[in-house]
């Protein structure tokens, strides 16, 4: 890859817009793993992710972003790690209308640390038009308690413009925790 190629996470709960986020942006066709989904407990929709989401976008600047999407159930948890290895920054999704959102963008939060590296990601809120509640603060205050303080916006994943911003707001981050560490961008191995 050379350095004007990022790789960047998607991530949250089932359900909380993976992979209708990537399909949104991406310019090549985005390689899917959907199957059936038989879950639903946890979610009442056709399928779910079984391996991995991925497309891919270019800024306006020439950067190249590769977007790999997780899969949203814990069985396939084993995936996070895979996936995670040389990402540079991790969206985080929520579905605001799941039981506990907040405390699953905690969950991903912490899981992703290593990525995020305090301030490396963007968080997303789906669903908030008819679901207000919790608020962004909510999440700003509850990330900020496990020493994650990154922009958390609504989002609906289903706006292509929606998620570029994600994007550009993520791409933001990374850019400015590099200056403040003093290390230039790095490469994605
Ligand atoms: N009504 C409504 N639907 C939404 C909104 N945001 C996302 N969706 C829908 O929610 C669903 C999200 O499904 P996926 O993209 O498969 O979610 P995922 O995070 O990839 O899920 P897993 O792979 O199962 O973990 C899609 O059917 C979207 O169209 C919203 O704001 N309102
Ligand atoms: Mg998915």
């Amino acid at each position: 890859m050379s350095d004007r190629e990022y790789k960047l996470i998607f991530t949250g709960s089932m359900g909380a817009g993976k992979t209708t986020a990537i399909a949104a942006v991406s310019e090549v066709a985005p390689v899917r793993t959907e199957m059936q989904n038989t879950d639903h407990a946890h979610h009442v929709k056709e399928t779910t992710t079984t391996g991995l989401d991925y497309g891919v976008v270019t800024l306006p600047g020439g950067e190249v972003l590769r977007l790999f999407g997780t899969p949203g159930q814990v069985r396939f948890q084993f995936m996070w790690e895979i996936l995670g290895k040389g990402a540079l920054g991790v969206v985080v999704l929520a579905d605001n209308s799941s039981e506990d959102p907040v405390g699953d963008v905690l969950e991903y939060a912490r899981a992703f640390a290593d990525v995020i590296d305090g301030s490396r990601a963007v968080v997303g809120v789906g669903r908030m038009d008819v679901h207000p509640v919790p608020t962004l603060e909510d999440y700003d205050a509850a990330l900020r308690g496990i020493g994650v303080r990154v922009p958390v916006v609504s989002t609906d994943v289903r706006q292509r413009e929606q998620v570029l911003t994600l994007l550009d707001i993520l791409f933001y981050q990374i850019d400015a925790a590099s200056e403040f560490s003093g290390a230039a961008l790095q490469e994605v191995p």
